[in-house]
């Protein structure tokens, strides 16, 4: 029997946008929170991606004398190599340009076509190439301009297909209402539950004509269109099930078949940002159910990131270039601090001083401090070779690890490392308390040092297993100076008492160099 994957997705970057700090932070989430499931014991299918087509994409490609799919090819490695960067425990990157992708959009638009879900109409009116969106005289400000993220507006007539949306409209307050885990936060939910109950939702256009965008995907039953970006990025968490052979997509909807197929849909959780909620709380439950499709377990939106208050920007040069901080302060430094200075939700401010202050404290200071002498002490006073057990600081560990798991299952993953950094406190506490560099002078206290070196080495091994999926590689080098084998990646590995006597130890290495510059 195939089990079903714990199936979680990242909205799909504009592939012609700059990586930033916003893009680096969601794909560190989602890859926490897919690391934190095979932490418990799932398996999981992680997917990230691009997103291509459109018209800005068409004509950047255009200005540069490139054909798009060439400007893209190159563009893709920037973010594939963005992903790796960031070690992100993908399986699959989706490319809106990949022909398993086009075939699975196509296969969706032709049915929804036959069974009369969308029509023809003309559209007159006003259009942002910058947004790729028709706007309204509501749209307007109060001196009659458009508001400058929309860039430059242009009067528009045409003809195009639009979706029935409009008809799901009390079907799908009424699924909000029952399902209250499906949008998360709750604020977000009341928000989406707001507009719907406040607005007449209007028919989706879903072309655009090739003869002014040809950039997308055609539209199978009419080549004088091709379909809008959001009706094509959307389906990306569609179509990799699809060409994975996933039972639960029919092959009217692109199902392809495969030699292992996979069971993934519905995703169990989209991770987007708070500016695509609509998209994918209204839009996208209404594809899925005109498709016949499960919807997806959750969408859980974060908040965005601004720099020392301000909005980040190129042009002003507020910017994090997450590959500049990682290459200097290491990649688990960036992971440690986007995770912990921002629970999922809200707004986010990144200040250089915090930043530093996190390394030197928490890092450097807390984590680093306890697992270096810790390992120290065990190898000056005992040759590194672990003496027998001791349950001194056994019940804080417990507790540590049933909030950790509780914080897992619910993708709580700031309030996960406050409770793993509470228990590195206790230990840092228990040196300073129980002093082991007096008890070594003293022949009478051998055992008692014995008991306390014994305390921190698994303290530090269990600190190892609890912090894998937020800090990865750290935590290989904790248990790898714990001369441990294997990969600290199962929750299940952080009971206490997994330390055996005579076991000898690796090398004690600094996990958090000090550093004193700015960053640059
Ligand atoms: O919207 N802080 O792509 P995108 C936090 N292609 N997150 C931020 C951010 C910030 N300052 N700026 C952007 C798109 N993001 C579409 C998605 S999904 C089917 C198609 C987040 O490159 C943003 O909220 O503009 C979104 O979730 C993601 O980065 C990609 O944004």
């Amino acid at each position: 029997m195939m089990s079903k994957c714990f199936y979680i997705t990242t909205a799909i970057d504009y592939v012609n946008g700059e990586p930033h700090l916003g893009h680096a932070y969601e794909k560190v989430i989602a890859d926490v929170i897919a690391r934190a499931r095979r932490s418990l014991g799932s398996e999981v299918f992680f997917l990230t991606g691009v997103d291509e087509h459109g018209q800005k994409v068409q004509q950047t490609a255009l200005a540069q004398g490139k054909e798009p799919q060439a400007y893209c090819d190159e563009l893709a490695v920037t973010w594939r190599s963005l992903a790796s960067k960031l070690e992100l425990s993908i399986n699959d990157f989706i490319r809106t340009t990949d022909p398993r992708h086009k075939r699975v959009v196509q296969a969706i638009l032709s049915k929804l076509n036959a069974e009369g879900h969308f029509y023809k109409a003309n559209y007159e009116g006003f259009y942002s190439t910058k947004e790729e969106t028709f706007l309204t005289e509501k749209d307007r400000l109060p001196d009659g301009t458009f508001p400058a993220v929309y860039g430059e507006v242009t009067k528009l007539v045409e003809e195009n297909y639009y979706f029935k949306l409009g008809m799901h409209q009390q079907w799908l307050i009424d699924y909000i209402e029952k399902n209250p885990g499906f949008i998360q936060p709750d604020y977000r939910r009341n928000e989406v539950l707001g507009f719907l109950r406040n607005n007449q939702l209007e028919d989706l256009c879903i072309t655009r004509p090739s003869n002014r965008l040809n950039w997308g995907i055609p539209v199978p039953f009419d080549t004088n269109f091709v379909t809008y970006v959001w009706f094509d990025a959307l389906v990306n968490y569609f179509s990799v099930p699809a060409a994975q052979g996933d039972p639960a997509i029919p092959p009217a909807l692109g199902a392809q078949a495969a030699e292992h197929p996979l069971s993934l849909w519905p995703a169990d959780v989209h991770v987007i940002g708070k500016d695509i909620l609509k998209f994918h709380a209204v839009y996208w439950p209404i594809m899925l159910k005109a498709m016949g499709a499960a919807l997806p377990r959750q969408i859980l939106v974060h908040g965005w990131w601004q720099k020392e208050g301000e909005k980040l920007s190129k042009t002003t040069g507020n910017v994090v270039d997450p590959i500049a901080v990682i290459n200097e302060w290491g990649l688990d430094a960036f992971r440690f601090y986007v995770v912990r200075e921002l629970a999922i939700g809200p707004d986010g401010n990144w200040t250089d001083a915090g930043f530093q202050a996190r390394y030197q404290s928490e890092l450097a200071n807390g984590l680093g401090n306890l697992v270096n002498r810790s390992l120290s002490m065990l190898k000056r006073y005992r040759d590194g070779v672990v003496p027998a057990g001791n349950d001194d600081l056994r019940e804080a560990a417990a507790k540590t690890l049933e909030s950790v798991k509780a914080d897992f299952g619910d993708n709580q993953l700031q309030a996960a490392l406050v409770d793993i950094w509470g228990l590195v406190t206790q230990g840092n506490q228990y040196v300073d308390r129980t002093a082991p560099f007096k008890l070594a002078k003293d022949p009478a206290q051998a055992k008692r040092l014995d008991e306390v070196l014994y305390n921190l080495a698994e303290t530090c091994r269990i600190l190892a297993v609890l912090l894998w999926p937020f800090l990865p590689g750290t935590s290989a080098r904790i248990y790898a100076q714990l001369g441990l084998s294997g990969e600290p990646d199962k929750l299940s590995a952080a009971a206490w008492g997994g330390l055996q006597a005579g076991h000898r130890i690796g090398e004690p290495a600094a996990l958090f160099p000090r550093k004193d510059k700015p960053t640059g």
